[in-house]
């Protein structure tokens, strides 16, 4: 019988197990069988914009939370995959901060150049798995919404591949339910110019909350007020956006602070974070844990302790994210092919909360992205995965750490060296907070874009 593996998602990290036994398919090695499982009718995940919120055409949760008008929030040189340059794509140096569009093209293009879709069945959400420990084989019920079919199939190995930012951590605040305004959480958020003209308030600290504040400010938001749950941004924000300490409740249109102060709002935008959220997955087998470098019951970050033929990819908190999926799914790929062998339940353990105690001691942002590229050396030096300048990476973090500490608005206006090919990238024809048009066609452009039609 041939070995069956199921992949959930075709986001880059489902892509990237694909890619991964193409590649060894490529050199010669007999791989198993692969049945990719997606619910979007294309691929690239989170990238695959929607602007549809709740529920999607067929009903189902709607997976995507980015926004028109997002534009890289890392330099793209510590995302690009070591086998599939930006060099190789585009055939030209650009900015290091592309928009969606134009990520979402690079990750199309190496998968398109590797002919793995056809191993993907669209259109098509997982609704259960199960396992059975007599057979060893996993039951993988899923619905078809093209051809309206639920079915079930058995495979020897599942790799969920589902993300972690879809669902959202929406807490309440007293007020919410007879507040004058909006109240949304970041899933929802789609389109800045929605908040032109208003005062909005942000809740939250991280990388939502500084991203959706700055595209109200860059579309025209009237004011922005923040406010943080354990410690502020600390950028040096615009005259208009105002860090406050956590909102304690909203009356008609004022939300009042924890300092005492409070403030006119127009609408409220929950950056509060995600849940990770199985619900195909039964108890035993469900991943349970918040946002952090390392989740604890999976060894080398990916194989599910109790029964590693289940493996879960991507499910860290990322300052790294796609080669990082791409290091994971090459160290799948070669344990499944039996390449390379588990160690004990015991030693995976063991390995497992050595890795957990040294993320607790991480006291600062280098310390994790320190810690998150020693995690993806090991997994690469493992396997024949391209390798790169991990420390090269790391000291571009810290770099773009330092931009944004200088300007907030104005990082995304820097340029970094490919830590792949050496190539250094070019200023974009328009700075940041002046490029209103975030299509691939705009960007690519030689020249500034001559109207704003795009943003109306
Ligand atoms: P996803 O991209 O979420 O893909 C998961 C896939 O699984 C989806 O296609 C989904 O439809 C599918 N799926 C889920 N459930 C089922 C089911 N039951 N059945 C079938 N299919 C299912 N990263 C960066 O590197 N740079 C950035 O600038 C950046 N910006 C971000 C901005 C936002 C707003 C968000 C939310 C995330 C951002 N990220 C960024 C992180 C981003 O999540 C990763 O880059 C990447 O998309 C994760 O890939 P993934 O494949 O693990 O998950
Ligand atoms: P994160 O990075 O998980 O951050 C969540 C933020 O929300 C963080 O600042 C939390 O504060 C805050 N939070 C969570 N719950 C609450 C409550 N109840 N009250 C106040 N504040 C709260 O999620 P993001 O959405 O920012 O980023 C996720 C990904 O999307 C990321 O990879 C980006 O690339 C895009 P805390 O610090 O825990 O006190």
């Amino acid at each position: 019988m041939t070995t069956r593996i199921a992949i959930i998602g075709a986001g880059p990290s489902g892509l990237a197990q694909l890619r991964a036994f193409q590649s060894a398919k490529a050199k010669g090695a007999e791989i198993p069988e692969l049945v990719c499982f997606e619910k979007q009718q294309d691929w690239g995940g989170m990238w695959n914009y929607t602007w549809r919120t709740g529920l999607d055409e067929n009903g189902e949760p709607v997976h995507g939370s980015m926004y028109r008008y997002l534009w890289s929030n890392g330099p793209k040189e510590c995302l690009e995959f070591a086998d599939y340059t930006f060099d190789e794509h585009f055939g030209r140096p650009m900015g290091s901060f592309p928009p969606r569009e134009v990520l979402w093209d690079y990750i199309k293009g190496r998968v398109e150049k590797a002919g793995v879709r056809d191993y993907i069945r669209f259109n098509t959400a997982v609704r259960h798995v199960s396992f059975d420990p007599a057979s060893e084989l996993f039951t993988v019920s899923v619905h078809d919404y093209t051809t309206k079919e639920t079915y079930a199939e058995t495979f020897d190995y599942v790799v969920c591949a589902s993300g972690h930012f879809s669902t959202p951590s929406v807490p309440y605040f007293p007020g919410f339910e007879s507040f004058a305004g909006r109240v949304l959480h970041a899933h929802d958020f789609r389109d800045a110019l929605e908040f032109k003209g208003k005062d909005v308030l942000i809740v939250g600290a991280s990388y939502s909350a500084e991203d959706i504040g700055s595209q109200c400010y860059k579309y025209g938001a009237r004011s922005i007020t923040s406010c943080y749950r354990s410690a502020p941004m600390g950028y040096q924000w615009p005259a208009n956006w105002e860090e406050k300490p956590l909102l304690e409740r909203v009356e008609g249109h004022n939300a009042f602070f924890a300092d005492g102060s409070h403030k006119h709002i127009d609408a409220v935008i929950l950056c509060t974070g995600y849940k990770h959220h199985f619900p195909f997955l039964p108890e035993e087998l469900c991943l349970k844990t918040d946002n952090r470098l390392w989740p604890l019951n999976l060894y080398k970050g990916v194989f599910w302790e109790d029964n590693p033929k289940l493996i879960y990819l991507g499910m860290q908190d990322q300052w790294y994210s796609f080669n990082m999926f791409d290091a994971q799914a090459w160290y799948v790929r070669d344990v499944l092919l039996g390449h390379i062998a588990l160690p004990s339940a015991e030693a995976m353990h063991a390995e497992n909360l050595a890795w957990r105690a040294e993320e607790e001691t991480l006291q600062n942002a280098k310390e994790m992205f320190e810690f998150q590229g020693k995690y993806i050396q090991q997994l690469i030096d493992a396997t024949d995965y391209p390798s790169f300048d991990i420390a090269a990476v790391n000291q571009t973090f810290l770099e773009w750490k330092h931009d944004k500490y200088e300007d907030i608005m104005g990082y995304r206006n820097k340029c970094h060296r490919s830590l792949m090919t050496g190539t250094m990238a070019t200023p974009h024809h328009t700075p940041w907070l002046d490029a209103l048009d975030d299509s691939m066609a705009a960007y690519l452009a030689d020249q500034p874009e001559q109207s704003l039609k795009a943003v109306g």
